[in-house]
């Protein structure tokens, strides 16, 4: 499987718990290399923008809410299978049905608050990462 790219989101619930050390300590763990990193509060605009996809579904205001509410912890993750091999450590999206072990299990609180996002093709992958950073804050393929 070639070396790939996905974009991971610690979300507020889990920087305000002081856990993005143990979850980018988790990811390198299990064989992500970071090839970008950026705290930020994000905007009601790039909250919006990032999700827009999810506009039409009930959650979505609430959901924009939660990502405004305090700094996030942005990175480019890379490993061969990223995207899949990502969402394999992150677990399902409610952490009540997600697999011990996993970053949502571990640190998520429910379906709305579940710790981190990510990516869910290579295609998103690559637009999720234009959304957040310039090409030349990610490193080139080594
Ligand atoms: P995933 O993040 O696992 O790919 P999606 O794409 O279905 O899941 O949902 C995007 C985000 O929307 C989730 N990470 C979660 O924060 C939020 N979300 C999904 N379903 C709900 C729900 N029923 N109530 C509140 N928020 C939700």
């Amino acid at each position: 499987m070639a070396v790939e790219r996905t974009l991971s989101i610690i979300k507020p619930d889990a920087v305000e718990k002081n856990k993005t050390g143990a979850i980018l300590a988790l990811l390198e763990e299990n064989g992500f290399v970071l090839r970008a990193l950026r705290r930020t509060h994000l905007s009601r605009r790039e909250a919006e923008g990032f999700y827009a996809v999810h506009k039409e579904r009930p959650f979505f205001g609430e959901l924009v809410e939660f990502m405004t509410r305090s700094p996030v912890v942005i990175a480019v993750l890379e490993r061969d299978d990223a995207v899949a091999k990502y969402r394999a450590v992150m677990g399902a999206t409610d952490p009540a049905k997600a697999d011990a072990g996993t970053i949502r299990k571990l640190y998520g609180t429910n379906v709305g608050e579940n710790a981190v996002h990510g990516s869910d093709s290579a295609d998103n992958a690559r637009i999720e990462i234009g959304y957040f950073f310039a090409a030349s804050d990610v490193a080139p393929v080594a």
